[in-house]
């Protein structure tokens, strides 16, 4: 487990460091694609923000969400990722939609740091790679 700082300018820098974002969007996606048919389902996709906690933790306090809430917040979410409407979600949707979710998580972040704890297993996150990114390109520039 470590601690990490983390900012908008941080998250910023990964989502527009297209090679790097992209290869993580689709190894998460690969991983999320379950029954490996090239597009994630409802059900597929759920699990993915299940597993991401964005929605049920709120600055790491978990909150109580209603069952019926949460299978609303999920079809509203599942049709944002759908843009064409197809009922499945394929690479380019996901990629496009990850990127929007990450330029607001940067918004929401602004110029103020949050200290985050990470897991030993949380390795694979976003915002870990985010971190991890950042810190590369200081140890370059030193
Ligand atoms: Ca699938």
């Amino acid at each position: 487990m470590g601690v990490v700082i983390l900012d908008g300018t941080t998250v910023r820098s990964f989502v527009e460091n297209e090679v790097e974002f992209n290869k993580s969007v689709d190894s998460r996606f690969n991983a999320l694609d379950l029954n490996s048919d090239g597009v994630l389902s409802k059900s597929e996709l759920r699990k993915a923000f299940e597993s991401f906690r964005l929605l049920e933790s709120h600055f790491g306090v978990d909150v109580v969400t209603q069952p019926q809430e949460l299978t609303q917040l999920y079809d509203a979410i599942f049709d944002k990722f759908d843009c064409d409407h197809s009922g499945t979600v394929d690479l380019e949707e996901f990629r496009v939609e990850m990127k929007n979710i990450m330029l607001a998580i940067a918004d929401g972040l602004g110029s103020s740091p949050i200290q985050m704890v990470l897991e030993d297993d949380d390795g694979q996150s976003f915002l870990k790679k985010a971190v991890d990114l950042e810190a590369s390109k200081f140890a370059e520039a030193m």
